[in-house]
């Protein structure tokens, strides 16, 4: 099925150029943005139009720019690989989708060459690029180094960096580098970049069960990442409301479970398309199965697993029955097919908000909780949990949990416990969510020795009137007190979008560009602080962004250099 999905005009993002990465045969996934016309060099009045300058999202750890200036051409510039670098697909690639971004600054600039006068800049032909590590058929992982150098000078473009990883980071960044110079060229100043990331857990979650987000629109929003070097995809891909996911042992848990069996669940083939389009972008993907709460849409595939539980107005709420074997037996199969299924070293049980009413009135239940000298609920769902995770480990994996696994129940509530020390083993990771007084608890995590991951200031879901970027901006995730032992099992933070109010329609403009400021604190250097400076270079990537056709969110009165026709 060799259709070129994309013609090679348009300005954007180019999906599936091969058959084998074609989601699903017969539909068309490929991504169309518009057509870009761009004002001309002195066409604005200049006071609001976002000058596309070159500015690198997220900031590099070190950058040093000259007024020496190079210029690009379609069709004369190529990447290739330095004598004695590894070779593979990811960067074979990456090298044609970048291609495609670079040459998408509007179409008069395309294949210009420069034949103003005697004063032309050099013209670059060749990006070289040199990985040490072998990288054919690698995924991406907690451990990969992304680091990476690239120099832009009189000798060329050069990009090093120990993985492929580091390699896309750098790629990326060259792409960014390239504004539309005098006489329209594709211009670069003379640079040299030397650039890490701060930590190596940057990640974006969606919910897909609130509502389901078409593979189109995850596949566009793993290229945003992209953009802004994220590398974590935490799919939250089940919830109360729906049960999308299409399990191969148990499949009436999404025939039955699902908004629609056919059109609103994700099949294997459709996990498989996700897991390959990330990996290509060096991201990650962790799949978070939530239990034992938020589980209500599990119900009608797999009868039994849940209580039988009503709130006081009459709505249904779900929580698997945590006394019965055959609820372990069921998680069991479960999470071995997802083992085969997601490959990254992190699986994500959720654990949070259990409604402990729907452990009440169950003889069941109270006999068990006698019978082990539980005195309190939230001692059930640790068992339930530390049970989860042992599964987890026994399949060779590791465990990611919300931090009600370690104190659970509602706050300044007698429901309200925290459990021992050592109640999950040492290789689990937390996530703290809960808006109030997360520095402390961030704090305690870390104290006892488990790694974390802070998301509490970075709900995008929830919107603000007038300019809401700040506070995300601000918040960083080594702000508690402890030592620096401590602040080293930080893994990073993640930008939450949870479905209640998005879907396919407001996803990509809700989440962009606010999440890029998140991604900022997450990969550059901690005194990377400057709000002004930030707003500028923000407002050059949200056009940069639109540009390349994602529908970024605008971030104050201004005017990208282009519109579309
Ligand atoms: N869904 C699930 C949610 C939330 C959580 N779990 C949540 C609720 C309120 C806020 C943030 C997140 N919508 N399954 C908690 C992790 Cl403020």
């Amino acid at each position: 099925v060799a259709v070129v999905l994309c013609s090679l005009k348009y300005a954007g993002v180019l999906i599936f150029r091969r058959s084998r990465y074609i989601a699903r045969e017969g539909s068309d996934v490929s991504i169309r943005s518009p057509t870009l016309r761009f004002s001309s060099e002195n066409g604005g009045t200049g006071r609001y139009l976002v000058r596309e300058a070159g500015h690198v999202w997220p900031k590099p750890r070190q950058q040093v720019s000259t007024a020496d200036v190079f210029v690009l051409r379609r069709g004369t510039f190529n990447f290739t690989y330095a004598p004695g670098s590894q070779h593979c697909e990811i960067l074979d690639l990456a090298f044609e989708r970048y291609t495609e971004i670079i040459f998408s600054i509007g179409e008069a600039a395309t294949s210009r060459r420069c034949d103003a006068d005697t004063t032309c800049p050099r013209e670059l032909n060749v990006l070289v690029v040199s990985i040490k590590e072998p990288c054919e058929g690698a995924s991406p992982h907690l451990d990969s180094k992304e680091n990476y150098e690239l120099t832009v000078s009189r000798e060329g473009v050069k990009l090093k960096a120990d993985s492929v990883w580091g390699a896309l980071r750098g790629l990326e960044t060259f792409s960014q580098l390239i504004y539309r110079g005098e006489h329209d060229l594709y211009t670069v100043n003379r640079t040299d970049i030397q650039d890490f990331p701060r930590f190596p857990h940057r990640g974006v979650l969606l919910d897909t069960s609130r509502h389901f987000v078409p593979v189109k629109y995850i596949l566009q929003n793993l290229d945003a990442m992209a953009f802004n070097k994220f590398n974590v995809f935490h799919w939250h891909i089940v919830d109360d409301p729906s049960f999308p996911y299409e399990s191969v042992t148990f499949p009436e848990l999404s025939k039955k479970g699902a908004f629609h069996p056919d059109t609103h669940v994700y099949t294997q083939k459709d996990v498989r398309t996700i897991l390959e389009y990330a990996r290509l972008r060096g991201i990650r993907v962790m799949p978070e199965f939530d239990t034992p709460g938020h589980t209500l849409s599990w119900r009608h595939g797999q009868p039994g697993l849940l209580t039988t539980c009503y709130t006081k107005s009459g709505k249904h709420r779900g929580a698997f029955n945590p006394v019965h074997e055959d609820t372990y037996q069921f998680m069991g199969k479960l999470l071995k097919e997802l083992k085969d299924v997601f490959p990254d070293q992190l699986v994500h049980l959720g654990g949070d908000e259990v409604n402990f009413n729907c452990w009440n009135n169950h003889t069941d239940i109270a006999k068990f909780m006698e019978k082990q000298g539980f005195h309190y609920y939230a001692k059930l769902q640790s068992y339930y949990i530390q049970r989860m995770i042992q599964i987890v480990e026994s399949l060779g994996k590791e465990s990611a949990v919300w931090e009600d696994v370690i104190c659970s129940g509602s706050n300044n509530d007698p429901s309200f416990h925290c459990q021992p020390e050592g109640s999950v083993p040492k290789n689990t990771v937390i996530q703290v969510w809960k808006r109030g007084n997360w520095a402390g608890k961030m704090a305690q995590v870390t104290q006892r020795g488990l790694r974390t991951i802070l998301s509490a200031c970075w709900y995008l879901d929830l919107i603000s009137l007038g300019e809401d970027w700040p506070p995300y901006y601000r918040c960083d995730p080594h702000a508690f007190s402890g030592t620096k032992a401590q602040k080293d099992l930080v893994l990073g933070g993640e930008a939450c979008l949870w479905g209640e109010f998005v879907d396919w329609t407001n996803l990509l403009s809700r989440l962009w560009p606010r999440a890029s400021v998140i991604a900022e604190r997450l990969w550059s250097s901690e005194d990377t602080t400057d709000m002004d400076d930030a707003s500028v270079r923000l407002g050059e990537h949200r056009c940069r962004m639109v540009r390349r056709g994602i529908p970024a969110q605008p971030l104050h009165p201004s005017a990208c250099p282009f519109v579309p026709v």
